[in-house]
């Protein structure tokens, strides 16, 4: 075993038996085949997903998050502030036609596609445990690619120090009348943390095209960061020389710093982080509020893998 799965893995009652993995292996080598998509999406996404899905070896093997819960219990403002709202407002979100413009410190910016983007890809099946800063946790099968393999086609330059990303800004997205946040919601990570073999670009879940309640048509996915870190529905990506502003830090900057690492060590000032409740197996969101809690891990698990990021920064300081 790699050091690395064995850091993937948890207490062993929570390590789900090998024959469920295998089972749900043939489901999703059955739907790719079939070029089946139990979402709606465009003509590139259902594409991109027919092709076969290469299994990561870094896959977490804790129980799988049902399908349900996790498209119906979600956090995507711009659809409203309830965790049921973005499933319910989900088709008031466009996602076809879609363009990403990539500009900023890089020798080859310009506005792609979607099908630009997805084409040169082959798709993984990344199982990533993913941490709310709330401290609910779900483990989910994300399907995509490696975001470092997208960021370096657009030659990114000596003085890309960070990556900028947008989320798209449309005012019939019921959510974003609420000045909850300003929109629109942006995130940011440093230029290693996005080249990190970790940092993954999302555009299924399940087999299935990613529904737009989950970040339709690409949405970021930083498993070891809290979950606000993985912005969705990107319409651009910006390599800048300055630490970019983030959503949460600009509207709370002593609850959420740039870095947003999970660290059961540095509580929110509201709440402690050392332990989250589980939305596992069929748990509904709602029944998960009353499952009990487990230990959080450092770096949401994946401590070794990033620990060479960090190495000399003081993580109380930089939360
Ligand atoms: N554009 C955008 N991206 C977003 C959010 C949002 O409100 N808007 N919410 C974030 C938060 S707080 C979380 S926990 C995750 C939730 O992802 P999920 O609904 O797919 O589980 O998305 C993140 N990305
Ligand atoms: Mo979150």
């Amino acid at each position: 075993m790699k050091d690395w799965m064995r850091t993937a893995r948890i207490k062993s009652s929570e390590i789900t038996d090998e024959s469920v993995f295998r089972r749900r292996r043939q489901i999703i080598q059955g739907t790719m085949a079939a070029g089946v998509t139990g979402f709606i999406g465009s003509a590139a996404h259902a594409k991109a997903l027919s092709q076969p899905v290469t299994q990561w070896e870094g896959n977490a093997t804790d129980e799988l998050t049902s399908e349900a819960t996790a498209t119906t219990y979600n956090n995507f403002y711009e659809l409203g502030t309830d965790k049921g709202d973005p499933v319910k407002y989900a088709d008031k979100l466009v996602t076809d036609p879609w363009s990403v413009v990539v500009d900023g410190e890089c020798n080859a910016p310009g506005t792609f596609t979607i099908e630009d983007i997805l084409k040169p890809h082959a798709i993984e099946e990344r199982i990533y445990r993913f941490r709310c800063v709330e401290a609910w946790s779900m483990v989910i099968p994300w399907n995509g690619f490696a975001l470092g393999d997208l960021l370096k086609r657009f030659k990114p330059n000596a003085n890309a120090k960070y990556v900028a990303f947008e989320t798209v800004q449309d005012d019939n997205l019921p959510g974003m009348s609420s000045r909850v946040l300003d929109w629109p919601y942006v995130e940011g990570l440093r230029i290693d943390e996005a080249m990190h073999p970790l940092a993954f670009m999302a555009i299924g879940m399940y087999g299935n095209v990613i529904p737009n309640q989950n970040g339709a048509p690409m949405r970021l996915v930083v498993p070891w960061k809290y979950g606000y870190k993985s912005i969705k529905s990107i319409v651009r990506i910006s390599f800048t020389e300055k630490q970019p502003p983030t959503s949460w830090n600009m509207s709370a900057p002593h609850e959420y710093g740039f870095y947003s690492n999970v660290n059961p060590d540095v509580s929110h000032p509201r709440w402690s982080q050392a332990k989250e409740r589980r939305l596992s197996g069929d748990t509904s969101g709602l029944a998960a509020l009353f499952s009990a809690k487990i230990p959080s891990q450092f770096m949401n698990g994946y401590g070794e893998e990033v620990a060479e990021l960090y190495a000399d920064m003081d993580l109380k300081k930089f939360f």
